[in-house]
């Protein structure tokens, strides 16, 4: 049978003709050949749409070509894999990025100019793949570019949402959500594998039986629901690896319910069996609040349980004895969404393994680490033990079973301290008794991670004080990252080859270290020349943006000043708003001559508000009340300009960065657990102003305070400002600024009168009151620094090559070392 399969094989390679080629001509053959097999269109006859999905298809195939290789040879090394479990990934487009990773983005331009398309005017036809809210997801998003990158054998898992995040629209300045139809018109960038399938079951009940004379366990489900796998190749840069993203949707199971079919029931039987579809229908939109949902555990179980089912048939493909299995197996927990499968991995183990309970604790224990994101403990994930015990009856015995250990474990080291016992148990006792994901995920996990300096300082001294002071080792600061390629390469074109031109090489695009050697020309004029034209380029593209979508003229000798970011009260966007209304109070009582000295502004702010969020949702209707008033001023005109970015999203974040002078990071410091947005404008060289929060601070040891502006109450000051309350006054500037929303200045007095209460009266929880002098003082520093535009360039130049540390492949190489203990592998070209 085998010389059989051989001589197959050797026919098979024999048809072949090796790689596919990538010249001009081969690649124009190639795109028409899409055109007319795969679009199914007339290579006579096609719009831009159908050229981007002839091109989208071509890229595929060699996503796919190098994607098999590079599985081939992973199986071949057999070396330790880590599996990032990710309920949420950010990725936004996927063309630019493949054809420069793949290293064949001019070649493929050549290629469509000669057919009559543009490269770029293609790649807009594409649509974001937004299966996330935020910065968490989109540091997967990074993160998985940056392990294909340095070659480490990983593989991202995930939910295949049928519609992402919603979109935005705006009616008279008001946020309106719709659905994300993004696989409407197909997505050319996954592969569908339907013999890659799991069951994955739910409810039912539990029974205990005696097999081979041993009492288990056997859980009998209620539900079967299959899992079908979505692979999305992730290629590398400038390596011929790609790694799997393997995105999972929910299909009826294949097991016929031949119940209702004898009871004649076909048509219900048919309906009932497409409402497990519903599984991964659609992403929740609240980033970091959870209401205790059926459909999210659903969610959360639906992809663990398939993901360890692949995971465990991989092992098994080369191995049989589970002692291997930490040797071959990291599981990367991001946030505590996935934490399900500690109870996951022990059920498996024990009651389908039948391992002894110490053994299998002591597999889990040494594969599992966690990052947390969250800050407050109100942030962390609680699921109430009646739904646990109704969708998951096994797990949530498990799971009492790993705490009965875990509280044993506790008296042996604090006795009958029981205040800290309970604070620290799995089993939250209460109202609604609940199961902390947390408490879980740091009882098993070798790596706890935080994701900047002072992200970790506030776990361990706060929310997770108790658990520091049992086991301090596990506690690890993974300052967070972004990828260069993406947010430089991709998104700055001209920026990455003034970089590329000065340092004399290209290798900092895997290199990022490298990039400090610009510091060495921030006082040369040639570079300032070559820097301040990029950025004009940058800018001019934004304000097209800007007048197409707003029909608001700004110009370009503006400072343009930018705060992008989902809407939060903690980050401050009302701050933001606050100072823009003092400016333009400001303005107007100005006479002609003071006016010349005001330094002209395009305040720009973009954002999605959680659909039930009522406080953020007014702070987007505030800023365009704020806009249409300012934008109509005649007495204003080109000094300020006050625009709001519909529909935020990668894609649109890739345009405005590159674009802005000053961006604004202003959560209340202790709040931001670190800010991946600000690495992204750092790497562009836009200046930050913002509070000494989360990442923040790390980038000011990296480029120096004075290249910065920093403002606001520290971190370890915050609690005591709090205490104080009501005795706390905001400035009288303050206090003006918000009397002139309350008497409805800006129109919709009633509407805003809530949002006004929110930082007056004692109630100011987020201390904008308390910041807002010490933030004018910062904006009239950028102000100043602005207009000596040779110091203002020098700092944008010293911003991106202070970056350096804040790439996800500094961050990857850290877990790889300090978490994962995975080696890269390398597939020879
Ligand atoms: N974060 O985006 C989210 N969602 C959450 O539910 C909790 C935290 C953010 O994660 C980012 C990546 O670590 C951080 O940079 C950011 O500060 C945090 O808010």
């Amino acid at each position: 049978e085998f010389g059989d399969r051989k001589a197959k094989a050797e026919k098979m390679f024999g048809l072949m003709d090796g790689f596919l080629k990538n010249d001009s001509i081969s690649l124009q053959k190639d795109i028409l050949d899409h055109v007319e097999f795969t679009v199914a269109r007339s290579r006579f006859n096609f719009d831009d749409f159908e050229a981007y999905q002839a091109l989208a298809h071509s890229v595929r195939d060699r996503l796919i070509e190098r994607w098999h290789d590079t599985h081939l040879h992973f199986k071949k090394k057999d070396p330790k894999r880590i599996y990032f479990l990710s309920l949420e990934f950010l990725m936004g487009r996927s063309l630019t990025n493949s054809v420069i990773n793949l290293g064949i983005q001019d070649q493929y331009a050549d290629a469509l100019t000669q057919l009559g398309f543009d490269f770029e005017v293609l790649a807009e036809q594409e649509g974001d793949a937004a299966l996330g809210n935020g910065g968490l997801a989109r540091l997967a998003a990074c993160q998985m570019d940056s392990l294909a990158t340095l070659d480490y054998p990983a593989w991202g898992y995930g939910l295949r949402y049928q519609y992402g995040l919603f979109r935005q629209i705006i009616v008279d300045g008001f946020q309106h959500e719709q659905p994300d139809f993004w696989l409407n018109f197909g997505n050319p960038w996954e592969i569908e594998r339907v013999h890659v399938s799991y069951p994955v079951k739910f409810y039912g009940t539990v029974k205990e039986e005696v097999l081979n004379g041993k009492k288990c366990k056997i859980w009998i489900p209620g539900e079967s629901v299959e899992a079908v796998a979505y692979d999305n190749p992730i290629p590398g840069y400038g390596t011929r690896n790609a790694i799997n993203l393997r995105l999972w949707a929910a299909k009826p199971s294949d097991q016929y319910d031949m119940e209702s079919y004898t009871t004649g029931d076909y048509i219900n039987a048919i309906v009932n069996r497409q409402k497990a579809e519903t599984i991964s229908n659609v992403l929740y939109p609240d980033d970091r609040s959870y209401q205790g949902k059926e459909l999210r555990l659903k969610q959360q179980y639906f992809f663990v349980s398939a993901s360890l089912q692949d995971i465990i048939r991989r092992f098994k493909d080369l191995h049989s004895n589970f002692d291997e299995f930490p040797d071959k197996v990291a599981l990367q927990i991001n946030d505590t969404h996935p934490s399900i499968s500690i109870a996951e991995v022990m059920r498996v183990l024990v009651d389908e393994e039948n391992l002894n309970w110490s053994k299998a604790w002591g597999i889990a224990c040494s594969i599992f680490s966690v990052t947390i994101h969250a800050v407050q403990p109100e942030g962390l994930e609680k699921i109430p033990v009646d739904l646990l015990g109704s969708v998951l009856p096994r797990h949530l015995e498990i799971i009492y079973e790993i705490n009965h250990r875990l509280m044993e474990e506790l008296k042996k080291s604090f006795g009958q301290d029981y205040d800290r016992l309970s604070r620290m148990s799995i089993v939250e006792e209460g109202a609604v008794k609940s199961i902390r994901m947390a408490n879980l995920s740091l009882a098993c996990c070798h790596t706890v991670n935080g994701v900047s300096r002072v992200h970790l300082e506030t776990l361990k001294t706060r929310v997770f004080k108790d658990f520091y002071e049992l086991w301090p080792q596990k506690f690890q600061c993974k300052t967070n990252g972004v990828t260069q390629r993406r947010w430089i390469v991709v998104s700055n074109p001209s920026l990455c080859s003034i970089i590329s031109k000065w340092l004399g090489t290209e290798a900092w695009i895997r290199n990022i270290d490298l990039i400090a050697g610009l510091r060495e020309y921030a006082k040369d004029p040639d570079l300032h020349t070559e820097w301040k034209n990029m950025k004009r380029v940058n800018k001019m593209r934004l304000a097209e943006y800007i007048e197409t979508l707003t029909s608001v003229k700004v110009s370009l000798d503006a400072m343009f000043d930018v705060q992008i970011k989902r809407i939060h009260a903690y980050k401050r966007q009302l701050l933001n708003i606050l100072g823009i209304i003092h400016r333009y109070d400001c303005i107007k009582n100005m006479d002609e001559s003071d006016k010349r000295r005001v330094v002209p502004r395009v305040c720009i702010i973009g954002g999605k508000a959680a659909p039930g969020y009522e406080v953020a949702k007014k702070i987007i209707k505030l800023c365009h009340a704020v806009a249409d008033k300012v934008n109509n001023d005649p007495d204003v005109g080109d000094l300020l300009k006050v625009v709001f970015i519909p529909d935020y999203n990668v894609s649109v974040a890739e345009l405005v960065i590159p674009g802005s002078d000053l961006s604004q990071h202003l959560s209340t410091a202790g709040h931001e657990a670190s800010g991946t947005g600000c690495m992204k404008f750092l790497m562009n060289g836009c200046l930050l102003l913002a509070t000494a929060d989360g990442s923040a601070v790390e980038i000011a040891e990296e480029i120096g305070a004075a290249n910065m502006f920093l403002f606001g109450a520290k971190v370890d000051e915050v609690p005591a400002l709090r205490e104080k309350g009501t005795t706390l006054k905001g400035s009288l500037q303050f206090a003006r600024v918000v009397r002139m929303v309350r008497d409805g200045y800006f129109g919709f007095k009633d509407y805003f009168k809530s949002l006004c209460d929110t930082v007056e009266d004692g109630g100011d929880f987020y201390l904008l009151g308390y910041d807002f002098a010490s933030y004018l003082e910062a904006q009239a520093a950028a102000d100043r620094a602005f207009v000596d535009q040779v110091k203002w360039t020098q700092m944008s130049i010293l911003s991106t090559a202070g970056s350096g540390k804040f790439s996800s492949d500094r961050t990857i190489e850290e877990y790889a070392q300090q978490s994962w203990g995975i080696e890269p592998c390398k597939c020879p070209f």
